[in-house]
């Protein structure tokens, strides 16, 4: 069996060796995971919850190993790592509401009623990017087990620590052997054997709009159900009348949050063209502000990129004679580190305005007015998050209705709650996860006549 050695992004040290998953055993796992699925959605819903909420409570113990795992695999900063592992807990709790309350209709007929039942898929397949590791692996998996499905995850290759650990630690809550499998190994094994397999009936897959699209097409042979969270180029648009010290210094946080790697990143900013300039006066100390080293220190606000493969992907963004406006700072030595970059005036010519980037570079463009700020945001094939600053109310309704994007925020730059709906236009995606909806995607609806 091949192995795989994760690396520390941080220092390019070994961190451990994990065996990567055969497809003859991812398999095996989906069949076990079928297996199991026929006693676990007969587990009565107040069980399943309690269930839930043990699984809730051996993570939260576990918080603090988590987060470092998380430092150690992936070089996100302690903080931001500490954050996750307690989003994780905060998920399973909110799904572990649910069980009690996925309730069907009763609805009047001619001759009897009809009665409706949310009825579990069966096995899902979740299949989790690198950035992310733990929220996104909760996202799919708390929702899913909720409604009575088992699930099989399949971490990135590159980031399986934390997905694993907590695999163990839903069996150590009692959860039953086979509800919930994680397994580590490459997309095109585990992952490809999670489209393929006919017992796998939905696949819950985030990361590149290249791979959602094949995804996709291979779900498409079973009629498999599928949704998917792609890549963004989220616009972050700044009015003339808006709170410029506020909107300049929480900008980098927008983009530079986990050194950029993030599919909400607000990697293009616009800007009223009678501001720009002192916009860009506000945004350079705030750039030079953001505290980017080592990410086991709780001070720090921005790690490293996750290999040096990558790194040299967002380095090919800024080549010779870029038009850099203005860098922050990052550490030399060992470790895939990238600084804060700036890129301004960026149009439609520059790759960095049009292409996710996924690290930490930011565009900054004019705009002239409202019609404009709309078409520019617009101008890409993706629509997953973004920003509006503004102190006209009016004005924040017209263009969030404008901007053909999944997630915004007026005056502020966060994307994800729990108990929201989560999800991209366009290439972004397809399907909402999380928020009080989410489990309508792990059921189908059954409507049976009653005669009387
Ligand atoms: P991908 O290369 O697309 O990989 C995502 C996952 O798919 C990984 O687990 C990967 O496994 C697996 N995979 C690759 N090829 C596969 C195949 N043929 N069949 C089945 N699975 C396969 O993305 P990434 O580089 O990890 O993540 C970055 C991307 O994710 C960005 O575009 C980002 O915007 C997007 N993203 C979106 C969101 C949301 S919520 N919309 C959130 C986070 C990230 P391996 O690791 O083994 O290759």
């Amino acid at each position: 069996m091949p192995d795989y050695t994760v690396i520390n992004p941080a220092t390019e040290q070994p961190v451990t060796t994990v065996t990567l998953t055969t497809a003859a055993e991812t398999d095996a796992a989906i069949e076990r995971a079928a297996a199991a699925q026929v006693s676990w959605r007969a587990v009565a819903p107040g069980d399943r919850a309690a269930l839930l909420r043990r699984f809730a409570a051996e993570v939260d113990a576990h918080v603090a190993e988590l987060a470092e795992l998380e430092v150690a695999g992936s070089g996100h900063p302690i903080g931001q790592a500490t954050w996750e592992a307690q989003h994780v807990r905060d998920v399973l709790l909110y799904y572990a509401a649910a069980p009690e309350r996925l309730t069907g209709r009763q609805i009047p007929v001619a001759g009897g009623l009809n009665v409706t039942f949310h009825e579990p898929l069966g096995v899902v397949g979740l299949i989790v990017p690198w950035n992310f590791p733990m929220p996104i692996f909760a996202w799919g998996m708390a929702p899913a087990l909720a409604a009575g499905n088992t699930v099989v995850a399949k971490p990135a290759e590159v980031t399986p620590l934390t997905a694993r650990r907590i695999g163990e630690l839903a069996l150590a809550a009692g959860i039953p052997p086979g509800v919930l499998t994680v397994l580590p190994g490459k997309g095109s094994v585990v992952g490809q054997r999670l489209v393929d397999h006919p017992l796998v009936r939905k696949i819950v897959f985030t990361g590149s709009t290249e791979v959602g699209r094949e995804i996709m097409a291979g779900c498409a042979r079973q009629v498999k159900r599928v949704t998917l969270e792609l890549g963004g180029k989220s616009a972050n648009i700044v009015f003339a009348d808006a709170d410029l010290e506020r909107a300049a210094a929480t900008a980098p946080y927008a983009v530079f949050d986990n050194a950029g790697q993030d599919c909400c990143a607000r990697s293009r900013i616009l800007v009223q063209r009678s501001v720009f300039d002192r916009f860009m006066e506000l945004l350079e100390p705030a750039v030079a502000g953001v505290r980017v080293g080592d990410p086991a220190l709780p001070e720090t606000e921005m790690g490293p990129l996750i290999s040096a493969a990558h790194r040299a992907r967002v380095a090919s963004y800024v080549p010779d004679g870029a038009p850099v406006a203005f860098r922050g700072t990052a550490p030399g030595g060992p470790g895939f580190w990238f600084p804060p970059t700036v890129l301004a005036p960026a149009g439609a010519d520059s790759p960095a305005f049009t292409d996710e980037v996924f690290g930490p570079v930011v565009t900054v463009t004019p705009f002239e007015d409202e019609a404009d700020a709309v078409t520019i945001a617009n101008d890409t094939p993706y629509g997953l998050s973004g920003s509006i600053w503004t102190e006209n109310v009016g004005r924040a309704i017209r263009v969030a209705r404008g901007v053909e994007t999944g997630n915004l925020s007026v005056n502020s730059h966060s994307s994800v709650r729990y108990w929201t709906p989560f999800g991209g236009f366009k290439q972004s995606g397809l399907g909402r996860e999380l928020g009080p909806d989410a489990l309508d995607s792990f059921t189908e609806v059954k409507n049976v006549f009653i005669a009387s």
